[in-house]
């Protein structure tokens, strides 16, 4: 009978997917739910025939030179893999694959809860009912937010992520705006009746709101840079679910501060979990909402992640490529 392959997998994942796991690997399990040491991982690799990495984990080059020629497979439980170096990993022989498609509508769900959340006042208002402070009840002119209907929403990445966020925007009756590196196809163009501006910064200048919906790669690292929040108009919103590395946090905290622009909306962060504190401050204040990266946070996400996992381990293991191989070309 074969042996099965050593699977490291560094973080706690639903009891189904390591039941399943257990059948088919001799599975290494981080036994306590918070991230490996790097000198864990070190030790990691140095056994593991495939690992099992999420975003707190960081496969670098420095903790790929340790891995023992074993190490053929990376099965990121993830959809970016901004926490691995993926060319450095190839260059090695080492294959590399995420979990695209099962987390994009929860993604898109939870960006549609903050573009509505931030202009609605949602956190603040449900503060209200939950403080100390008493309710004096209704008035005209108390807590308002503004309108979501009819305005212009700037999708940065239209990715299968950034369509699903677009489909719900035109639900609620947004106009739809979008940057990529290139136009998408005709026909989901027309489908979504989205806008498509070369220029991010033409569109920066023309959005009510702004999500940010593309990978963090060293092409997006700070693409809101202080000088394109720059271009946001002050009635502006910026809502982000991808990776807080493309926003640079200092300058939006900043012009959040200064009211240069209206609020922010943010499940991710440049140093998760360390949250900038003026971000915290703001937040306080009601005039952003801060998520701690829950984005694709679902009992039944987290199923088909380990899914995906799973099947790209055994297809890898059974000599086939697996389903969701990423290759340094497609960062
Ligand atoms: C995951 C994410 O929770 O998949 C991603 O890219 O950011 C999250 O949805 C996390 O990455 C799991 O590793």
């Amino acid at each position: 009978k074969q042996k099965k392959p050593v699977v490291v997998v560094t973080r706690k994942l639903p009891e189904a997917i390591e039941l399943r796991m257990r059948e088919l690997f001799d599975v290494r399990l981080n036994a306590d739910d918070k991230p490996m040491t790097a000198g864990e991982l070190g030790e990691a690799v140095k056994t593991a025939d495939v690992l099992v990495p999420t975003v707190t984990d960081k496969i670098d080059a420095a903790l790929l030179s340790k891995a023992g020629e074993q190490l053929r497979l990376i099965a990121n439980f993830g959809n970016g893999v901004d926490n691995i170096d993926v060319a450095t990993a190839v260059q090695r022989g080492i294959t590399v694959t995420n979990t695209p498609g099962v987390l994009t509508e929860d993604t898109a769900d939870m960006t549609m809860a903050l573009i509505l959340a931030v202009p609605r006042r949602l956190a603040e208002g449900a503060q209200v009912l939950t403080s100390d402070k008493d309710w004096n009840g209704w008035s005209p002119t108390w807590m308002l937010g503004h309108r979501i209907w009819g305005k212009r929403l700037g999708i940065i990445g239209m990715g299968r992520i950034g369509q699903a966020v677009a489909r719900r925007a035109r639900a609620f009756g947004l106009q739809v705006h979008y940057h990529n590196r290139r136009k998408v196809a005709p026909k989901i163009e027309e489908e979504l009746d989205a806008t498509y501006w070369e220029s991010l910064d033409q569109m920066l200048a023309r959005m009510d709101i702004v999500s940010v919906n593309c990978p963090h790669t060293p092409a997006t690292f700070h693409l809101l840079s202080a000088r394109r929040l720059k271009m946001l108009r002050p009635e502006s919103y910026i809502v982000n679910t991808a990776r807080g590395e493309v926003i640079d946090e200092n300058a939006l905290a900043r012009m959040l501060e200064a009211d240069e622009i209206a609020g922010a909306g943010l499940d991710v962060f440049e140093h998760e979990p360390a949250v900038n504190p003026k971000l915290v401050k703001l937040a306080k204040a009601g005039k952003v909402v801060l998520l701690p990266h829950m984005g694709s946070a679902t009992v039944e996400g987290r199923v088909d992640m380990g899914e995906k996992v799973i099947i790209n381990i055994k297809t890898f293991m059974d000599g086939h490529r697996p389903p969701d191989r990423v290759l340094p070309s497609m960062l």
